[in-house]
This record gives C-alpha cells, structure tokens and sequence, in this order.
C-alpha cells in the first residue's frame, strides 16, 4: 500500500481556505466554528485513563473500548491532518428549568425537546465537509501543488472536483446510540474528510477547547464565551493541514455554580463527573432499575438533565439557538406523567419517532416516568403507578411498586430547584468522593 500524499498548501492559502470554511460553516447554520492540529495532548488521555479506572463511565463500557482512538485523532485516522470544530448553539427560548417546579409534568432536558440533534449536525457537518473537499481542491489546483499523480487519466478539474464518495463507516459500539461516522473523499491525493457527531471514538469537548471554541468547564461540557454552555459539538477530521484558530480566552475563574447545583453530587471534583450519579446517565444509559438511593434526588427530571448547564452564569451572552430544524416540539415542554405512564411500544414509538428519546425505549422511559410520579406527591397520579404493577418488564413493575409506596408515604418532592430531599441514610451507592467547596 503506497503512502498517501497530505495535500499542502502556502500558509496564506491556508489561511485563506481556512476562513472561506469558516464562512460556509456559519451560513450553513453553524454557530460556532474552529480548527486544530489533529492531535490531543497526553493529558487528554490521562484524564480519560483516569475516569476509566475509576469506573466513572458506569456501564456505558464503550467507553473504555478503542481509547486510542478516542485520545488521539491520528490513532482513529492516521491521515487526518486538521480538525474542523463545529458547534450548534441549541440556547432555549425560556427558562431551562421552568417544568422542575410543576411535579406533575416530566421534565425533558433542552436537548431533547427537539428534532434528533444528531440527524441535525450530521446532516450539516455532511454539507460542511463537501465544501471542504471542493473549496480545498481548488485551492490545491490554484496553489499549483495538487500532485500530478492525482489527476485522472484525461479528466479536468471539474471531474475531479466531483469526487466525494460516502465511506458510512460504523466506527465504533457507539454507533448503537444511533449515530455513525461518515466520510467523503475517496481519493486519497485529494483532501479527505471524515465527520463525526457524538458517537464516534473522539473526545469532542478538548477538541473543540483546543479549536478555540471555548474551554471545558468544571461541569466537564464546553462552555462558550458567545452561547454559554448550550452548544452541541461536531468534527470533520480532514487531511488538509490548516492553521490552528485562535484559543478562545475565558475560563470559569472562582465560579462553582454548576458543581453545587447538581441534585445528585455527581461532581467528584471541579472537572470530573461520575456518571454513575449523574441523571443524564441513569435516565438514559442505565437499563437497569435506578439505585434507589438516588431517586429520590431525580425529580420529575424524566429523560436527561440541564441543572449543571443552565446555572452557567456564561448564559447570560447566548441567544436563543437560531436553526430551525432544533425548535422545541410543544409537546416536550411540560409532558404529563400520567400520560406519559400510559404508553405502550408503539404508542411510544410513534411519541418520538425522529427524537433522541427513542432510542431508550418504552421500558426504560417509563421507568424514568415512575420515578417522576413517585416523587410527584401527587396523589392523583397514584391510580398511573399502580396500574403498572403487573408490566411485563420487571423494572417498569418494580419502579411502579416504588412510585406506590412513595406516594402511600407521602415522600418528600426531592432535587428540584426548590430544595433538595435528604437521601435516606447510607443513600450513597457509590462512593462519595465529593470535595468539600
Ligand atoms: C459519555 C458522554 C456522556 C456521559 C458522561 C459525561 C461526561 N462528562 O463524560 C453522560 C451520559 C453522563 C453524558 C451526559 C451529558 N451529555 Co454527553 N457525551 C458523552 C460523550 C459521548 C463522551 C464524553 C467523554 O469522552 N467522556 C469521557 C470523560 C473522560 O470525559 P470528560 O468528562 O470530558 O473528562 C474530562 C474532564 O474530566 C477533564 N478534566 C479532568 N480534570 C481536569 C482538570 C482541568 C483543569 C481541566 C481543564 C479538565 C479536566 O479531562 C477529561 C478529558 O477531557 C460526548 C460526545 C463525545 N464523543 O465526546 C457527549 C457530550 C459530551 N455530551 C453532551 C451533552 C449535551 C450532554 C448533556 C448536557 C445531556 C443532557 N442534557 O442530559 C449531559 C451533561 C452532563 C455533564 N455534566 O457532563 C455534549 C456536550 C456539548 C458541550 N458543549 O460540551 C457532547 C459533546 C455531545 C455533542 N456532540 O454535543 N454524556
Ligand atoms: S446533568 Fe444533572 S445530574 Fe448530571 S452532573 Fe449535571 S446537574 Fe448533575
Ligand atoms: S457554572 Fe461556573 S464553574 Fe460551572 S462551567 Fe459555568 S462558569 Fe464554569
């Protein structure tokens, strides 16, 4: 196999092409755009070696899985010379947290209150990385130095601009969340790319910090210092070297807002979460029943959880996202339980077909929905709870028989904004390692 050439070009061409990229990605939607060397320091993958050996990542086991790849860009592409960074600001239009204080509705978290964010910056990083490969094209043919083995046999610059193939490559277990890495390009003399959302073995938030789109935060996402901490990430790895953006400035100084904002104390330590406490993970990576120990401190928080985002104090600059394909179903705002507890398979399917709640399914949504109306207080919605007693799934019956007896109790409302429920004694399922702050 003969070594695939790394198309150069002048550093002012380079330049030049890197900010007609730019343009394209923010008329195509994008909010927020960057590059940098594909690479991540070795802190990166100590950090990640760290949280594994931990067992912070709980069952989501993927993620120990191709941690090479995941820590290095080259690792994964041995080709890829620069990483384009994208962010989709998907800012909402009220308050984040305004359904935490209604007991009797499901609270959905922004992101999912929408169209499938990843349908949406695929399908956009797609359109992003045909420029790419067009716009780098002619800048190599303007620039002289498209290699002359590259041309094909009789074929002018039009036949070659032509060229993008799809490579639809599974990368990895991920790809079961729904997602896949997908590329264009298949000549190899010719600028490649590859575009990856979400479920690719790539660790999206240092990329985007070291593309200059912001810094992770003690919340562990990355925050922005223009739309705050609600910015969906999405990379095109290319084997165009172009010059690295400028790091973006900010950071989070002595702010601890999200860290002590979290119902479940699921911050170990500024930087690091254990998603094992986390309400993101347990209401959509965890199959099992819910430890019951952290029930109590979910809410009526049904599927994900915004707590530690929306406390941001960087907010404040967002604007409401502006793609339209990412505005709120009506429907997700403020769902009612009892409603929601009464869906079968097909109901469900039908509720969220082109949502990313679908990909949970109906056992482990309703679980979820459980979980709420035991912590309702809501005596109304005891008769939804108890008809579920006898579900075939045996964790939809056990988190009914749970949600009865809380409210039979009358168990406190617990981690909403309002106040907190005190766990019950030895709450605690994994150990707490929580900084004092
Ligand atoms: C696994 C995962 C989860 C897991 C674990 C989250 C986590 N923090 O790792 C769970 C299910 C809990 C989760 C939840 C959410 N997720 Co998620 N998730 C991912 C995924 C697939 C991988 C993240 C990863 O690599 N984790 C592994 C650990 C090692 O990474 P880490 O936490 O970033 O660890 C870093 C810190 O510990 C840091 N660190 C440690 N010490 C120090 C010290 C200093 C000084 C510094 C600077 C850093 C630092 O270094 C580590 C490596 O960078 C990414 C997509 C991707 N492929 O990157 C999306 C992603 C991170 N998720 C995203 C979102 C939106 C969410 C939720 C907001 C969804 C919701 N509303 O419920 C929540 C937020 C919860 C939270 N506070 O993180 C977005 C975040 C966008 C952004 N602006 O950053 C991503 C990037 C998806 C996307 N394409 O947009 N998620
Ligand atoms: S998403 Fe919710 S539960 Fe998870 S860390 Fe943030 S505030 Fe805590
Ligand atoms: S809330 Fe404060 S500490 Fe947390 S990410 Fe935002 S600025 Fe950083």
């Amino acid at each position: 196999m003969r070594e695939p050439s790394s198309p150069v070009l002048p550093a002012a061409a380079a330049g030049a092409l890197r900010e007609r990229i730019r343009d394209k990605a923010l008329a195509l939607g994008f909010d927020a755009f960057g590059c940098c060397e594909a690479a991540l320091g070795p802190e990166a993958r100590h950090r990640l070696a760290d949280f594994l050996a931990g067992n912070r990542h709980g069952e989501m086991g993927w993620l120990a899985e191709r941690t090479e790849q995941r820590a290095d860009p080259r690792a994964l592409w041995a080709e890829a010379r620069s990483v384009l960074s994208l962010g989709l600001n998907y800012a909402p239009e009220g308050d984040a947290l305004a359904t935490l204080a209604r007991p009797d509705r499901g609270n959905v978290s922004v992101y999912a209150r929408h169209r499938d964010y990843h349908d949406v910056v695929k399908g956009m990083l797609k359109h992003l990385a045909q420029f790419v490969v067009k716009a780098g094209t002619d800048a190599l043919r303007d620039a002289g130095r498209a290699p002359e083995s590259a041309r094909p046999p009789g074929g002018g610059p039009e036949e070659r601009r032509g060229r993008t193939g799809t490579l639809a490559s599974k990368e990895r277990g991920e790809a079961s969340k729904g997602g896949e890495a997908a590329g264009v390009g298949a000549d190899p003399d010719h600028p490649q790319v590859k575009v990856f959302v979400d479920t690719a073995p790539v660790m999206e938030k240092p990329l985007a910090e070291r593309a200059g789109l912001g810094w992770q935060g003690k919340h562990t996402n990355l925050v922005s210092r223009r739309h705050g901490s609600w910015l969906f990430l999405g990379e095109i790895y290319t084997t165009l070297a172009l010059p690295p953006s400028p790091p973006s400035g900010g950071s989070c100084g002595s702010c601890t807002r999200c860290l002590s904002s979290c119902p479940t104390d699921a911050f170990p330590a500024p930087f690091q979460l254990d998603a094992r406490r986390c309400i993101s993970y347990l209401t959509i990576e965890h199959a099992g029943p819910i430890p019951p120990a952290l029930r109590p401190l979910m809410g009526n928080r049904i599927y994900g959880c915004d707590d530690c985002l929306a406390v941001c104090p960087w907010n404040r600059f967002a604007s409401a996202g502006r793609t339209a394909k990412l505005q709120a179903r009506a429907e997700l705002d403020a769902p009612h339980l009892a409603e929601l507890s009464r869906l079968d398979d097909a109901g469900f399917r039908r509720m969220f077909s082109g949502s990313p709640i679908k990909r949970i399914g109906r056992d482990r949504f309703v679980r979820n929905v459980l979980i709420a109306i035991g912590n309702s207080q809501d005596p109304a919605l005891l008769p939804s709870a108890d008809g579920l007693r006898g579900d075939p799934n045996e964790v939809v019956a056990e988190a009914a028989a749970w949600a009865c007896d809380r409210l039979a109790t009358g168990g406190d409302r617990g981690g909403d904004r309002g106040g907190e429920a005190a766990a019950p004694p030895g709450a605690r399922t994994v150990p707490d390692t929580r900084i004092g702050m």
